[in-house]
């Protein structure tokens, strides 16, 4: 589309005008500069604030718009009060004071996802779930690009969706977070899912069924709906009179998984797609997600052939159950991506013989108690660190034996001291790093380093 067509569409959406509009981006990282290009290019009036004294990207920002208004430190109650927009950084919450404050005046929350929606007559797929979200964005990514459209991968994944915006992308497939959903009004994706709900961001979400309706807004519109049939949650967002492609790894569905001749086989349908054992990646929850990942790309035109072909070479991402090394026959699996209670229970379900497991640090508002009972299955010993440690030794209540590490060396020594010959030590922390690491991806490195000097 070109500017006048984005205007007149975010006129006519949400007022949203050049020539009177006062916009406020709120929060400096990457969704915020990302917001600032789009606004200044089209010729909007706006300003930006930050909490932090020093926001991470203040110095990336000014050098390419030294002009524009910057109020750093603190949310600037005088640049809320003239807002007649919001675009708020999905790591701002929006029960802050100055938003709640700037909402009852009248201002309007928009999300960089709206302005996408807004400024784009393209297909956009969109997902969201508790798990598998960057795994199934990638996958489909990847198989978009097989069959050889020009495709726009980003979102929560990384790449702020404004960033992807140029004009010959004939596709986007976009992560999405319950924090970028909660704020987005007018996205209608031509395909959308839920991969599955488990308890996350409890801390900012008032409880989990509050945190599972903002995921279901990314069903808002018309487009196919693709439903994790295994998922009761999920299941249950099924909308009448819209197309529905179901999946499912334990039963018949339109995505599901079958047994012939002794193959397990991806099918669609009555169709076998590929054998299960061609896709590269452990773990069964990885089923779903290929399975997830077809349906999304049946839903808008992808050939079936071509996107098996590209599952059969895709080698998974970084820090989710990634092997880092085997040493004197013993495993050792990074998946320091699993930040919340669902994801270091697919981890453990997909063994089928106990681990050595090492998990904590910041449970962000859930009940550790759900994951006890996949531990007392699949668990040989925990070794726990971080903040919420002695949320999750409370919750085993001794139905294994636990060992606690003040960092990741000592929590890999201890580790290397339980494990025999056979055993898999499992990185899979149920728990946000932020307490003790710089993020997930600083966390499994530490871990992989501590793994790979046990060589030495
Ligand atoms: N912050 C302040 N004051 C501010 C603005 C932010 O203190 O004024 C803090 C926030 O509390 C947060 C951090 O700064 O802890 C970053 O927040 P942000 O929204 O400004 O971050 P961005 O750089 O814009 O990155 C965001 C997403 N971050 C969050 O949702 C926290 C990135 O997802 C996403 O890749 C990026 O937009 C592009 O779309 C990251 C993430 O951790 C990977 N997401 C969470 C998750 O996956 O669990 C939801
Ligand atoms: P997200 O972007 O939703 O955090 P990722 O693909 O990055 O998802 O995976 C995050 C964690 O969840 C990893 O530990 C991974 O092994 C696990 N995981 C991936 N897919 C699923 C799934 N479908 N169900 C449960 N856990 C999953």
């Amino acid at each position: 589309m070109d500017s006048v067509a984005i205007i007149n569409s975010l006129k006519k959406n949400f007022a949203l005008d050049p020539q009177t509009s006062k916009v406020l981006v709120v929060g400096l990282g990457h969704t915020g500069i990302s917001v600032a290009h789009y606004l200044h290019k089209l010729g909007f009036n706006f300003a930006i604030t930050d909490s932090r004294d020093k926001p991470p990207l203040i110095d990336e920002f000014l050098q390419v718009m030294p002009d524009m208004p910057v109020f750093s430190g603190g949310f600037d109650e005088a640049a809320f009060k003239v807002a007649t927009h919001l675009v708020v950084s999905p790591g701002v919450p929006l029960t802050e004071k100055s938003i709640v404050k700037a909402i009852a005046n009248g201002s309007k929350i928009v999300s960089d996802i709206d302005l996408l929606a807004c400024s784009v007559n393209v297909p956009i797929v969109a997902i969201t779930g508790s798990n598998g979200k960057s795994t199934v964005t990638t996958m489909l990514g990847e198989m978009a690009k097989y069959v050889g459209k020009k495709v726009g991968v980003g979102g929560n994944l990384g790449t702020p969706a404004l960033e992807l915006l140029e004009p010959s992308t004939e596709l986007f497939v976009l992560e999405l977070s319950s924090f970028q959903l909660e704020r987005t009004t007018v996205l209608n994706a031509a395909a959308a899912t839920v991969l599955n709900i488990s308890a996350d961001h409890l801390d900012r979400h008032v409880d989990i069924q509050n945190y599972a309706q903002e995921k279901q807004r990314v069903f808002r519109g018309n487009g196919v709906m693709v439903i994790n049939i295994d998922d009761p949650i999920v299941d249950a967002m099924q909308k009448t009179g819209r197309r529905i492609l179901t999946f499912s790894i334990k039963k018949e569905a339109d995505f599901y998984i079958s047994h012939k001749q002794g193959v397990e086989y991806l099918m669609h349908n009555q169709q076998c797609l590929m054998p299960l054992a061609q896709l590269p990646l452990e773990g069964r929850h990885n089923a779903a997600n290929a399975l997830a990942a077809l349906a999304l790309g049946v839903s808008i035109g992808l050939d079936e052939q071509v996107m098996c072909q590209a599952l059969k070479t895709f080698k998974g991402l970084d820090h989710r159950m990634q092997l880092v090394a085997e040493i004197a026959g013993i495993t050792w699996v990074n998946d320091s991506k699993a930040t919340n209670i669902g994801a270091c229970i697919a981890a453990l379900q997909g063994y089928d013989r106990k681990v050595i497991l090492i998990a904590g640090g910041d449970a962000k508002g859930a009940d550790m108690n759900e994951l006890t009972p996949a531990i007392k299955e699949k668990a040989k010993s925990v070794v726990l660190m971080g903040k919420d440690a002695g949320l999750i030794k409370q919750a085993l209540n001794d139905c294994v034996p636990v060992y606690t590490a003040e960092n990741m060396a000592q929590a890999v020594q201890i580790s290397a001291g339980l494990a025999q010959v056979g055993d898999s030590v499992l990185l899979s922390p149920a728990c946000a790093s932020l307490d003790q690491y710089k993020n997930y991806q600083d966390r499994g490195d530490q871990f992989s380093k501590a793994v790979l000097g046990l060589l030495a």
